[in-house]
């Protein structure tokens, strides 16, 4: 039976990614949660270095419960191309560089895929929910679609511009907000973690 977070309860996103500080608070807004930014405690970001999302999820969760002794949602996602081998995927943030340009690493997406014909792309989010006492509840959630290129729209963010979901001719990035929360990798793990941990 999994750990259950009260309504009202206090939670810090562990995240230094404004895009996805937006999104989290969006998908959190609904259910009464009080929800603190780890930038705004001005927590320290740990070091990534397991080798796959929930791993990363789980590190950057657990030392922002630790830190602040509160439970902490942290999420670790990316963008998976099928024909390079599912990179950018954990290094996705990593190909932007220190200035954090996803220009830039959308870029090298389009230069390291050529004219391959296989288009296929996915991402994928883990969120882990943390507490204190070091307890841990892990979820995942995937949306497959295609790269497309030239990047279009100015929603969202990081590798936005360049997906197109199964379905949809829209990018992400073209895409009113409250339309990828319906079905982003993300949302398909907040389902799941709002039907584990709160009941929903
Ligand atoms: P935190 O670790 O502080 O949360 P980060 O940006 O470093 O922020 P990640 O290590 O999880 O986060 O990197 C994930 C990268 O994958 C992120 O920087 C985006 O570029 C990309 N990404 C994840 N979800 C995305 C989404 O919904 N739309 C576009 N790009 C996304």
């Amino acid at each position: 039976m999994a750990r259950r977070l009260s309504r009202g309860a206090n939670l810090v996103i562990a995240t230094h990614n404004p895009g996805k500080l937006r999104e989290i608070s969006a998908l959190l807004a609904p259910h009464g949660v009080v929800a603190t930014s780890a930038g705004d405690l001005g927590l320290p970001e740990p070091e990534e270095d397991a080798p796959d999302f929930f791993g990363n999820a789980r590190i950057k969760a657990l030392a922002a419960a630790t830190a602040s002794g509160l439970p902490a949602l942290a999420d670790d996602s990316g963008f998976c191309v099928a024909a390079l081998d599912g990179a950018p995927g954990v290094l996705s943030a990593r190909w932007a560089g220190p200035e954090k340009d996803f220009a830039v690493a959308m870029a090298r997406v389009n230069t390291e895929l050529g004219a391959h014909e296989d288009r296929r792309a996915w991402f994928v989010a883990a969120l882990c929910l943390a507490w204190p006492d070091g307890h841990t509840e892990t979820f995942i959630g995937r949306i497959d679609g295609a790269v497309i290129w030239p990047p279009r729209g100015t929603q969202g963010f990081g590798y936005d511009p360049i997906f197109v979901a199964a379905g949809p001719a829209s990018t992400f990035a073209e895409m009113e907000p409250d339309a990828k929360h319906v079905i982003s990798h993300r949302a398909l793990a907040f389902a799941q973690m709002l039907r584990s941990c709160f009941g929903d």
